[in-house]
């Protein structure tokens, strides 16, 4: 007789049937029979029935944390690339001159409310829990799937932009006179990739999500944010189980290269069309609830605040809004009387970019902008062309409108928002001819 072995545990054995045919235990072997492994199935049942609480409270305490990069970031961030804020790095927008649809990792914005964590994909476990998922498991004894559980279940590709909710936050300043708190971005905290890995709706069936599941929390494995002196927690924000359900991935693949450290290795979500923050990098556990969850990062942020606004602020916003922007270096130098090909892209959250417009004449006449990408991914963003031949060395402003399927378009000015959210006015782009 076998007792003890967890690789293969004997279910005739009335204490290990016992404590499989707990709650938890019943939803977990959904979980692992489910997921089609071959080796993966033992892999799954010993991860759930191996550590006790103390070694999961140990785990949780950042076992799965090798360490954290010195410095914050982890990939170099050269000055012609990037715009350095704080713990956050900027891509400038001459970067995605001559590149291709995508916006190649090494250049791709990068967002820390701490540091980027180091993270070993052998120790690391993704725990679901939570009064959603069938058994109700609990934080202490969750439904755990390891990396290589999460490699062997279907995998698919998402080309997505992810971009911050504060993105051209600077311009509230510049622009309109009136600053906001946050990292004053221009309008390169945004970048679309191609993400690869298993739709969280794959894991969460495979969890036992319940029909009273409302919410789900996905965590972060950074350090806790402390801001002004309050230590918040981990980096986490509620996502609507129909959102969660529809089309977010979890992500362990970004341009066909392992996710790198500063974009959420091992595994991060990629919630396509959102604010950024929902896009959860080095994921950590997910609660799944069968009542309304809330954070700071749904309540006291990632709202619009204000005199506009009620007193506890807009809804908690959720879809990103229509900005263009040029691939041009911010007060670029251009040459006068020659024909110039400008290039740039615009994007939504609302779907499909349909038309662009760029004025050369600061906002006083626009010609339409040839669209490059003749079947953009709706969920990324379309490049454009425009012809211009400055005829007079001198200063100019250049604006790009978009308009997206929805019949969303990109306004001269924006209500003021406190904490500078969704500045989705037309940027007016400097330059000098010579
Ligand atoms: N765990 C964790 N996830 C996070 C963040 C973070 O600081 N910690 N930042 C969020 C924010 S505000 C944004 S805009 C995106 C940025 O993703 P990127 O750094 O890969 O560009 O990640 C989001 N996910
Ligand atoms: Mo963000």
């Amino acid at each position: 007789m076998r007792t003890g072995d967890r690789d293969d545990p004997d279910l005739t054995d009335e204490a290990t049937y016992e404590r499989l045919r707990s709650p938890s235990r019943r939803a977990l072997l959904r979980l692992s029979a489910g997921a089609g492994l071959t080796a993966g199935l033992g892999g799954g049942l010993l991860t759930a029935l191996g550590p006790p609480a103390a070694a999961a409270t140990a785990a949780r305490a950042g076992a799965a944390r090798a360490g954290t990069a010195s410095g914050g970031i982890v990939k170099p961030l050269p000055p012609e690339l990037f715009i350095q804020h704080g713990t956050n790095a900027e891509m400038r927008w001459e970067a995605m001159h001559r590149q291709g649809y995508l916006t190649p990792a090494d250049r791709f914005f990068v967002r820390n409310h701490t540091a980027t964590p180091l993270i070993d994909p052998r120790t690391w476990r993704l725990k679901l829990w939570g009064t959603g998922l069938a058994g109700r498991p609990t934080e202490d004894r969750p439904i755990e799937l390891t990396y290589e559980d999460l490699l062997g279940l279907p995998a698919e590709t998402l080309t997505a932009s992810i971009e911050c909710t504060g993105n051209g936050r600077g311009f509230f300043a510049s622009q309109q006179g009136q600053g906001a708190s946050g990292t004053p971005w221009r309008l390169g905290a945004v970048g679309v990739a191609r993400w690869h890995g298993v739709r969280l709706s794959t894991v969460l069936r495979r969890a036992g999500i319940t029909r009273e599941a409302v919410d789900i929390m996905p965590r972060g494995l950074d350090a806790d944010y402390v801001d002004k002196g309050e230590n918040l927690g981990r980096v986490r924000r509620p996502l609507p189980v129909a959102k969660a359900m529809k089309d977010v991935l979890l992500a362990y693949r970004m341009n066909g290269a392992p996710l790198p450290p500063d974009h959420g290795h091992p595994v991060r979500l990629a919630v396509p069309s959102w604010v950024g923050i929902a896009s959860v990098k080095w994921l950590g556990d997910i609660q799944v609830a069968d009542e309304p969850l809330f954070s700071p990062w749904n309540t006291r942020y990632y709202r619009l605040f204000g005199p506009e606004y009620p007193p506890d602020g807009s809804a908690p916003l959720t879809t990103m809004n229509v900005k263009s922007a040029f691939e041009l270096p911010w007060d670029a130098t251009l040459p006068a009387a020659r024909p110039l090909a400008l290039r740039g892209r615009s994007w939504s959250g609302g779907g499909r970019i349909r038309r662009v417009e760029v004025s050369a004449d600061g906002g006083a006449t626009w010609r339409a902008a040839r669209l490059r990408d003749r079947r953009p991914d709706p969920r990324g963003w379309t490049r454009w062309e425009f012809p211009w031949r400055p005829q007079r060395p001198g200063s100019y402003e250049l604006l790009a409108r978009a308009t997206d399927e929805t019949g969303a378009t990109q306004p001269a000015t924006v209500p003021h928002n406190t904490l500078g959210y969704l500045f989705g006015a037309v940027v007016r782009h400097p330059v000098t001819v010579i």
